[in-house]
């Protein structure tokens, strides 16, 4: 009835045990004994351990130790087939049911101690998501650029082209190829940023308008540019006035342009800024690279002068001297010798160029007071735009 180390069985204690005793074999004392109370006991051992178990580690143990190669109940389906003919059905439904059993509450603890251990892993991992966090505040983009980009957007639906030029820029373009003058005051060290070393030729540019000569020698003619940019003047930083500011230089040039398309042109841009219809003014002037030349000037937004022209501007007001209107830029008809320094038949083709302000344009739309505000950096006048703190 044994084969292995095991002392002979007692009676079968089921009347459903079959199997016979198999004779035993001391030389192979791994072979455990086929019988009810062995297997039984194996069994009980199993599931014991199987409900002993804290978690799927520890049972993947007790898996290896009751059912895997080394287990009594392995080692018992491995020896059936050495087992008599006729008791190798009893042993084999003995050894099978058992190991079936087992398999079960393997099975079954396996999912309860999964389940418990997911649950455990969830709570353990949740996110609070009402805790403060260290969010980084928005930006956005600064008025002045959001300006530059309407302005484009105004000479784009106007059917013009936009145009960029350097910021360092070389002394013939800001000046030579405009008519100034060698000994032009603007030029001078107190106006012009010159770049190191002394006679380098270069300049920070001092307005857009060198756009102008640098657009007509690439593209040629017909041409009608839009150019938006910042330039850099030695100027003190005042209520209206900053070192580092933004124009927007407009350029036409074609057949039979006269002031009236230079007027046309800036009081439909004024409307596009401005809405409604702004009150503005062309004042003579003079710049060397255009003839005849004018002021642009816009009626202060700020003193009693935002009235019309019939109203008095406040004395003591700041944004306009107390002269009622601020000004917005320059314009004229090309000067002929600016159309011949690049190559253009004056007699063929005319055209008219003007320069606004953009920080003025931004102090008129959105009733800046002080251009102190838009280069400070002082975060309320950000966070008026939209920037987060
Ligand atoms: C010019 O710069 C000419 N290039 C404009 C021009 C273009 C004339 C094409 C004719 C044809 P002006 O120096 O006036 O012109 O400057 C133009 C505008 O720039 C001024 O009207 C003003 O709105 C603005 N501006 C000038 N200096 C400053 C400054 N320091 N800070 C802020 N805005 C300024």
């Amino acid at each position: 009835m044994v084969r292995g180390a095991r002392a002979p069985a007692p009676a079968p204690s089921s009347p459903r045990m079959k199997a016979t005793p198999v004779p035993e074999s001391a030389s192979t004392p791994d072979v455990p004994v086929i019988d009810e109370p062995t297997i039984t006991a194996a069994v009980d051992d199993a599931l014991a351990a199987i409900s002993a178990a804290s978690g799927t580690a520890e049972l993947k143990q007790v898996r290896i130790a009751h059912v895997g190669d080394a287990g009594v109940l392995s080692r018992a389906n491995r020896a059936i087939k050495d087992l008599p003919k006729d008791q190798k059905a009893a042993a084999g439904k003995l050894v099978g049911q058992g190991k079936g059993r087992v398999q079960k509450a393997l099975a079954a603890r396996q999912a309860e101690l999964a389940a418990a251990e997911e649950e455990a892993a969830l709570a353990a991992e949740t996110v609070d998501v009402t805790l403060p966090t260290d969010r980084r505040p928005r930006g956005a983009a600064h008025p002045l650029t959001t300006l530059q980009d309407r302005i484009s957007d105004i000479f784009i639906g106007m059917g013009w082209e936009i145009a960029e030029g350097p910021e360092i820029e070389a002394e013939w373009f800001n000046f030579d190829a405009l008519n100034f003058d060698i000994d032009h005051p603007a030029r001078q060290m107190q106006d012009t940023f010159y770049v190191a070393p002394e006679g380098s030729g270069q300049v920070l540019r001092t307005h857009t308008s060198p756009v102008q000569a640098r657009v007509l020698l690439e593209r040629g003619v017909p041409l009608y540019i839009g150019c938006p940019g910042t330039v850099f003047r030695t100027d003190e930083l005042d209520a209206t006035h900053t070192p580092v500011f933004n124009q927007v230089e407009g350029l036409a040039i074609d057949k039979d342009l006269t002031m009236a398309n230079l007027v046309g042109t800036l009081d439909s841009i004024a409307r596009a800024l401005f809405g409604g219809e702004p009150v503005t003014r062309l004042r003579p002037s003079y710049f060397p690279f255009t003839e005849p030349s004018a002021e642009m000037d816009f009626r202060c937004f700020s003193c009693g002068a935002r009235q019309g022209t019939d109203h008095d501007a406040d004395p003591a007001c700041r944004v306009c001297s107390g002269t009622g209107w601020i000004e917005m830029g320059g314009c004229g008809m090309v000067n002929p010798a600016v159309l011949r320094a690049v190559g253009v038949d004056p007699e063929e083709y005319q055209g008219f160029a003007f320069g606004l302000g953009i920080e003025r344009i931004l102090m008129l739309r959105n009733g800046v007071a002080d251009m102190h505000d838009m280069v400070e950096g002082d975060v309320r006048f950000s966070q008026h735009y939209g920037t987060e703190i």
